[in-house]
């Protein structure tokens, strides 16, 4: 696959020559292009912003500098691969789509990806809309909170990505296993793992892994998973196949919830318990 980035900030993009990234790249199974945007400025001091239009706080990146890098990319990467082919364009705004397993599984099966990450508040409106009519287009967020740029967002794309490219994880490790991936364990995150020594500190590995059973070690594999899941991501419970639950998830599904209701009327008897704002009708 070839990556494409085109930034103020190419150096941010080191971490990418570390570890699983960087043994993707020297493998050829990542083949990373680094570019200054500034490289396509004509002004002495290399001008990439200007004021918002109907004012507000912040800068806002000119459409005719992103323009003519990325057309320039785009030449280059065509000149490259012989051929008549388009990346497909990747923006990360916290206002675009939100960036999942499913997203990052769809990249992996593109042969081009180019990476446009901003700063200040984002690139003018016009240049998505010129290559949305040209290219495949994606704005898209990795998440609900604030970043000053889309450098880290593009670091965590290709990380996610890259790793699912065939040959950059060894056969130990399957990408069928992970929380998101489909199948089995969809939806479900995943649960505690251990190594030795068997007891550390005073803390001792769960029994059952010690076993060799490996029916049962697989059964509470999942039921840590489902618990792990309704603790923290009950959202993703609600959200589980109702015919990939068997029997004994029922009952771990049921046990959960008994839990937590023994704890909220406990909570809701303790003096001075306020109920939550939706537990109260209006
Ligand atoms: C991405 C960015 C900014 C406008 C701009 C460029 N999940 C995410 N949070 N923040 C970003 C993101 C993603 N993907 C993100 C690109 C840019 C933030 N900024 C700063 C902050 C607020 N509003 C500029």
């Amino acid at each position: 696959m070839r990556v494409d980035i085109i930034s103020i900030f190419p150096e941010y993009f080191a971490p990418l020559d570390v570890s699983l990234m960087g043994k993707a790249r020297e493998r050829g199974i990542l083949d990373i292009h680094l570019h200054q945007l500034r490289d396509w400025t004509h002004d002495v001091h290399k001008t990439v912003d200007d004021t918002p239009y109907g004012g507000g706080p912040g800068m806002v990146m000119k459409p005719e500098v992103w323009g003519e890098a990325v057309d320039a990319v785009i030449e280059d990467g065509r000149a490259a691969s012989g051929g008549d082919a388009l990346p497909r364009l990747i923006v990360p705004t916290p206002s675009g789509r939100p960036f999942t397993q499913e997203v990052a599984l769809e990249y992996a099966e593109e042969p081009w990806l180019l990476f446009a990450p901003a700063r200040y508040e984002g690139i003018d409106s016009r240049v998505v809309a010129e290559y949305g009519e040209r290219l495949r287009t994606d704005e898209v967020s990795i998440g609900d909170y604030v970043l000053a740029g889309g450098e880290a967002a593009v670091l965590v794309m290709v990380e996610a990505v890259g790793r699912l490219l065939p040959g950059v994880l060894g056969n130990a490790r399957s990408v069928a296993d992970d929380s998101f991936a489909p199948g089995d364990m969809a939806n479900l995150l995943e649960g505690p793992v251990y190594t030795k020594p068997p007891v550390w500190r005073g803390h001792e590995v769960p029994e059952v892994l010690l076993s060799g059973h490996h029916g049962r070690i697989a059964r509470w594999r999942r039921d840590e998973a489902l618990r792990r899941t309704l603790d923290r991501r009950p959202e993703l419970v609600a959200r589980l196949d109702r015919d990939g639950l068997d029997k004994h998830d029922r009952r771990v599904i049921e046990e959960f919830e008994e839990r937590l209701e023994e704890r909220r009327s406990a909570a809701a008897s303790r003096p001075g318990f306020r109920a939550a704002p939706e537990d109260v009708a209006d």
